[in-house]
């Protein structure tokens, strides 16, 4: 596993933190310093609460749709229903990436059902927390043909490389395509991209970016976000982005907000945990009862935001800096946006992709779009 220096991490943190919590007329701080290990493992808490519909939701997907998520990938325009079978592939064709992987639970139902076409198969998570990638890498003890390279990074502020290795014999020649009836495909063409745009066979990219880490971005940022990610991948490869939904006739905000102010309080512990991050990593002296967790619908930018409000009066000192607080004041720690299916086309293809399918659950809850790279 590569990791990143704890010092470069902190000086973010504080550049992270004088910044927001300086800015006027509204404090923030970014929610990308929510994952320490411990916001990761409280985080992992809130995927398995009974209100955060987000991570069930996708699951599901997952479980329903993994076999068509590899074949639109590998054969766009595939009609439904039809097998993805090994018939298409040859071995170490290609490898799945995946942005904020987290310990890749969900992950785990694709990773399995992509062995099952291709043995061998490379997985490359990258996270800021190396204590969740551990978790990630131990999949390949229980997906047999999975290897796994993690990478800590943060891919936000961080450099990060997704490989695209060779395939497992470069030189030789490869079998003849034999596509299942049906199976062929309109928009991509398997065997010119082979043998074009790179020397030797170079594996596909199944880039994932799920579980509507995407939400937790400005629209400006989400595009720069996929436009990075963008500008690792060639030709052929694809994005899978997983969003959760706008309020419909069948998702009501109330649904939306219980599932960001939980009855146990994890969502709470997590938003609070940031401050307690601050004062581990920089030694500042924030007061954890002096704050409340809020969260709040905001419709006009279609997004839930999360926010610690001072409850009193107070000052906080961050590495020899003050910084007072009125009561009632907030700080802005997180938002999560809502789209709706023409937003999520407008960012993709704003961010050089061509979504090409989106699979939903019943409901209308989340989307998984597959985007790809023409
Ligand atoms: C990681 N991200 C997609 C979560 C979300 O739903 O926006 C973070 C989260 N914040 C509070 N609960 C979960």
């Amino acid at each position: 596993m590569t990791t990143a220096t704890p010092v470069s991490l902190n000086e973010a943190v504080l550049h992270e933190a004088l910044s927001g919590l300086t800015a006027k007329p509204q404090k923030t701080l970014s929610p990308w310093l929510f994952y320490d290990d411990r916001g990761s493992q409280l985080f992992e808490a809130i995927t398995d609460l009974p209100e955060y519909y987000l991570t069930r939701t996708e699951r599901a997907l997952f479980a329903t749709h993994a076999d068509d998520i590899l074949r639109e990938f590998l054969s766009p325009g595939a009609p439904a229903g039809a097998p993805a079978t090994q018939a298409f592939l040859s071995p170490d064709l290609f490898t799945i990436a995946e942005l904020g992987a987290g310990s890749a639970t969900k992950t785990g139902l694709l990773l399995a059902a992509a062995t099952r076409l291709q043995p061998n198969l490379l997985y490359q998570p990258i996270d800021v927390s190396a204590s969740a990638l551990e978790a990630a890498e131990n999949l390949a003890a229980t997906i047999p043909g999975l290897r796994v390279q993690a990478q800590v990074a943060n891919y936000v502020t961080e450099p990060y490389t997704l490989q695209h290795p060779p395939a497992s014999n470069p030189g030789a020649p490869q079998p003849a395509l034999s596509l299942p009836k049906g199976l062929a495909s309109e928009t991509w063409d398997p065997q010119d991209a082979r043998t074009s745009n790179t020397p030797g066979l170079r594996s596909r990219v199944l880039a994932l970016y799920i579980g509507s880490s995407i939400g937790n971005f400005a629209p400006d940022e989400a595009t720069a976000i996929l436009r990075r990610l963008r500008s690792h991948l060639q030709p052929g490869d694809a994005l899978l982005l997983g969003a959760d939904l706008a309020p419909s006739a069948h998702k009501p905000i109330s649904t939306i907000l219980a599932a960001y102010d939980d009855a146990a309080g994890v969502t709470a512990a997590f938003n609070l945990n940031i401050l307690h991050r601050l004062n581990r990593d920089l030694d500042a002296d924030f007061n954890l009862d002096a704050f409340a967790h809020r969260a709040r619908w905001n419709p006009v930018d279609s997004r839930i935001e999360m926010h610690l409000e001072s409850l009193i009066p107070q000052a906080v000192h961050i590495s020899g800096h003050r910084i007072q607080f009125f009561e009632g004041e907030t700080i802005h720690t997180e938002n999560s946006y809502k789209f709706t299916g023409e937003a999520l086309d407008t960012l993709l293809t704003r961010s050089g992709f061509t979504p090409t399918r989106t699979f939903h659950d019943p409901t209308r809850s989340f989307a998984l779009t597959l985007a790809h790279t023409l």
